[in-house]
């Protein structure tokens, strides 16, 4: 059977479920990441399974997202997590090294392989050809203790890229046009493949920005095929040795095709607050801005850095505006060093950052009120830059820096001609600040440190026979993880501590509701279409776990939050009859009779309104493997039952 390469790299890592469309399949994992954020759950859950070494080709650990510490919280986080790197057989990537996505596309990323990480720009692995996949930290838990990671199925989406990008026209136009054609919810459930003569124009860092944002479209992941391009980007990383050959078979098939001439794009902005909101510059008009910000693991490559100093050579920052620009490695950043790339940056008045996630993940740089501010990243959800009020719109690093030096959104094809941007044929590798594993024999001696922040797993318990509680809060479509579970500056040192993080569950959307929904003890949360989508943060289902919430209702879910919630044991529940959502009012006391019952016979289950009197049905499609963990109370506590 002719298969897409994605179907190929599945098919070979398929260790449990029936290799077919629609069927939940157990995949082998190659390779594993974690992010501080997510990581330090990951390794109590990795503790708490008792598994001395990690079963995976390689496991790496990177500091990058909670860089600010302003308080102890984040520097005992990564001590924590470097123990545990230590003792378990993991890589460790110290701070200043770089975005996980980034330098996990230099150092360790390979063609063929497999690789889950707890964080949804995981994708971006698939720039050099491989199935790299975002997940919760329990996920990755059990990955790293040589678990299977289980995805249905997914269906693959072929888009075939035609034609060569204009001048100062961007990989992150390309995944732009994608979002403006197919939503924020448009690769739900599938796996964005790209194919065609256009592929060959693009480079790694271009092909990279394209899988990392194809997160955005809500995809289970994207992948490039794995060519002479990839083959130049590994020699220059000095890994030569890692590159296979890779494509689709020329007639696989797949379940869709979307065709995109990149001759016919032109340079986009995704206005606020969200990724998908996509229109031309030229339409948005000469916007004046107030701050400009570069990099995240969208757009922080070398590549990106090269075009911003080429704008930003001899020019001033314009004095409306702030320019912040943080390199994604120290590998880019050492480059822009001796190339004399950042110095030009230096001189036009860009404030330089750390190589780190920074201003993307609301660590500072948050602008002013009202603030419009022009950023390389990934997404723009309302509050994520830390202003509330801020307007975020997502760009390429070419309207970027032109907009920074002109003070209003500039269309970069005013610059005139383009010269041709060429990565050196070697980088500088130095891998100084990746510190390796303890040798096994010593493992057993290295300590765990734990910092006072940092609180065990809530508590959990087997899904009970009969779920009665009040809907503690009723919510609409596109919520994200961020209006579930905020990061930023503020929040993001209590990633270790579910009791301390879970007083600002969902406080973007009400304030009161941690209070409530403590008070209750038990309840439910109602929502609409694409319910959870964003990042991969698994605490966005722990803290609702630890406020007592039993079940979701929604139209629909996006996929790493479904999983999340059955992970933590909460019921994932969607309406049959998508109208009964306005049924249902926020305190209306809700009652699902012999839940458990009902989940194990699979089957739709009637939910009485008992304020109202009335009812509506629910369903939740949960294969074998994922009733036993529902009913077991959680992932955890089904790994530590069926540990081996
Ligand atoms: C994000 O971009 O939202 C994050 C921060 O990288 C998250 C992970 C997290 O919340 O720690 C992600 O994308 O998964
Ligand atoms: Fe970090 Fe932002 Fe990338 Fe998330 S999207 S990994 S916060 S740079």
């Amino acid at each position: 059977m002719a298969l897409t390469l994605a179907e190929k790299i599945l098919k070979a890592h398929t260790v449990d479920g029936e290799f077919k469309k629609g069927s939940e399949i157990g995949l082998k994992i190659d390779q594993t990441l974690t992010q501080d954020a997510t990581g330090t759950m990951a390794y109590i859950e990795f503790e708490a399974m008792g598994i001395p070494q990690v079963r995976t080709e390689r496991s790496v650990a990177y500091i990058d997202h909670n860089t600010l510490q302003s308080g102890f919280e984040n520097a005992d986080d990564h001590r924590f997590i470097a123990s545990c790197a230590k003792k378990h057989g993991i890589y460790f990537s110290r701070p200043g090294n770089g975005i996980c996505h980034q330098v996990h596309l230099e150092r360790f990323g390979a063609p063929g392989k497999t690789l889950i990480g707890s964080d949804s720009h995981t994708p971006t692995g698939g720039g050099i050809g491989m199935i790299a996949i975002g997940a919760g930290g329990l996920d990755v838990a059990v990955a790293m203790g040589g678990g299977a990671y289980y995805i249905t199925y997914p269906k693959i989406v072929n888009v075939v890229l035609t034609g060569k990008l204009s001048p100062w026209v961007a990989a992150k136009d390309v995944i732009l046009e994608l979002l403006r054609r197919i939503s924020v919810k448009g690769g739900v459930g599938k796996i964005i493949e790209y194919t065609g003569e256009g592929v060959k124009t693009l480079s790694v860092p271009e092909r990279a920005t394209i899988t990392n944002m194809g997160a955005e479209l809500g995809a289970t992941t994207s992948i490039f095929p794995s060519d002479d391009v990839t083959l130049e980007f590994l020699k220059a990383e000095g890994r030569e040795n890692v590159f296979v050959p890779m494509s689709a078979d020329p007639d696989a098939e797949y379940d869709e095709t979307i065709e995109i001439n990149l001759s016919e794009l032109v340079p986009m902005a995704a206005c606020p607050h969200s990724p998908d909101n996509v229109k031309p510059i030229t339409e948005i008009g000469r916007m004046k801005i107030d701050q400009v910000c570069i990099g995240s693991c969208t757009n922080s490559s070398l590549y990106d850095m090269l075009k911003v100093a080429y704008i930003l050579d001899g020019k001033t920052v314009h004095p409306d505006v702030s320019l912040a620009i943080a390199p994604g490695s120290k590998q880019v950043l050492n480059m822009i060093a001796e190339n004399g790339a950042l110095s030009k940056m230096i001189d036009a008045g860009a404030r330089v950052l750390e190589s780190a996630c920074g201003p993307c993940i609301g660590m500072g740089q948050s602008p002013n009120s009202k603030g419009i501010s022009l950023r390389t990243f990934n997404r723009n959800f309302e509050g994520r830059s830390g202003t509330k009020d801020g307007q975020i719109y997502l760009v390429s690093p070419e309207v970027a820096a032109a907009s920074a030096i002109a003070g209003y959104l500039c269309d970069p094809r005013e610059l005139g001609d383009m010269p041709e941007f060429k990565l050196p044929e070697t980088f500088t590798v130095n891998d100084n600040m990746i510190t390796l594993p303890a040798p096994a024999d010593e493992a057993d001696s290295v300590e765990i440190k734990y910092g006072p922040n940092i609180a065990g797993y809530p508590e959990t318990a087997p899904l009970a026979e009969t779920i009665k509680a009040e809907c503690s809060l009723k919510v609409g479509d596109n919520i994200t993880t961020d209006h579930i579970m905020p990061a930023g500056a503020k929040i993001l040192p209590l990633r270790s501590n579910i009791p301390a993080i879970s007083n600002h569950c969902f406080t973007v959307c009400d304030e009161t509701f941690p209070k409530r929904a403590k008070e209750l003890g038990q309840s439910i949360i109602v929502g609409g279409s694409n319910y959870g989508q964003g990042s991969s943060r698994e605490h966005a289902a722990l803290a609702p776990l630890y406020l007592g919430v039993k079940a979701v209702i929604v139209k629909s879910f996006a996929r790493i939050h479904r999983q999340n919630l059955i992970n933590a044991g909460i019921l994932p529940l969607e309406f049959v009859n998508e109208a009964d959502y306005d049924t249902v009012e926020q305190s209306d006391v809700l009652e699902l009779a012999d839940v458990r019952a009902a989940i194990e016979n699979g089957g739709e289950i009637v939910v009485k309104n008992v304020t109202k009197g009335t009812q509506f049905t629910v369903k939740c499609e949960l294969s074998s493997r994922m009733k036993d963990i529902m009913l077991c109370g959680g992932l955890l506590d089904y790994t530590k039952a069926n540990l081996k």
